[in-house]
């Protein structure tokens, strides 16, 4: 199998790649990388960088996960996932890098609090309130000429 993907099942950049292979039919190895730090030598050795994903696929290797998706959706000729026309393009790529510094460590605050309590769910708001602008700002640009 040419396809290995070097992951962990806490990883949510892991998974953006994990669903990406699901919706594309791949079949690949998956190799768990566990999150503690320092990650282990034979990790580090294949990608010094050691964050996770990291994606080989024969000879090729990649890290970032936004690469690994752009990657995969070209490379498998999904031109509906991944334009080749520049303006459609640009759409996918913001939305990709508004993911990754706008909205995703915005939602760490979320995810770490088990909301048992009222309080522990009145605690997520503002973080959901951190994310809320970014989201909307990428949702409400499908078609702006249509405004
Ligand atoms: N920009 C990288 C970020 C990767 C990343 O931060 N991965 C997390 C797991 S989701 C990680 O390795 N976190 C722990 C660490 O960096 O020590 C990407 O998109 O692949």
């Amino acid at each position: 199998m040419a396809l290995v993907l070097y992951d962990n099942p806490a990883s949510s950049n892991a998974m953006k790649v994990r669903l990406l292979l699901a919706e594309l039919g791949e079949a690949y190895e998956r190799r768990r990388v566990p999150l503690a730090r320092p990650r282990p030598d034979w990790y580090l050795e294949r990608y010094r960088f050691g964050t996770i994903p990291f994606l080989e696929d024969g000879e090729l290797a990649l890290g970032e996960s936004n690469t690994i998706l752009r990657y995969l959706a070209q490379s498998r000729g999904r031109h509906d996932l991944y334009p080749s026309e520049p303006r459609a393009r640009a759409r996918v790529d913001w939305a990709l890098d508004a993911w990754s510094t706008q909205i995703r460590g915005g939602l760490f605050p979320v995810s770490a609090v088990r909301p048992r309590t009222d309080a522990h769910l009145a605690a997520t708001v503002p973080q959901i309130e951190s994310v809320r602008a970014p989201l909307i700002a990428v949702a409400d640009h499908r078609n702006p000429r249509s405004r």
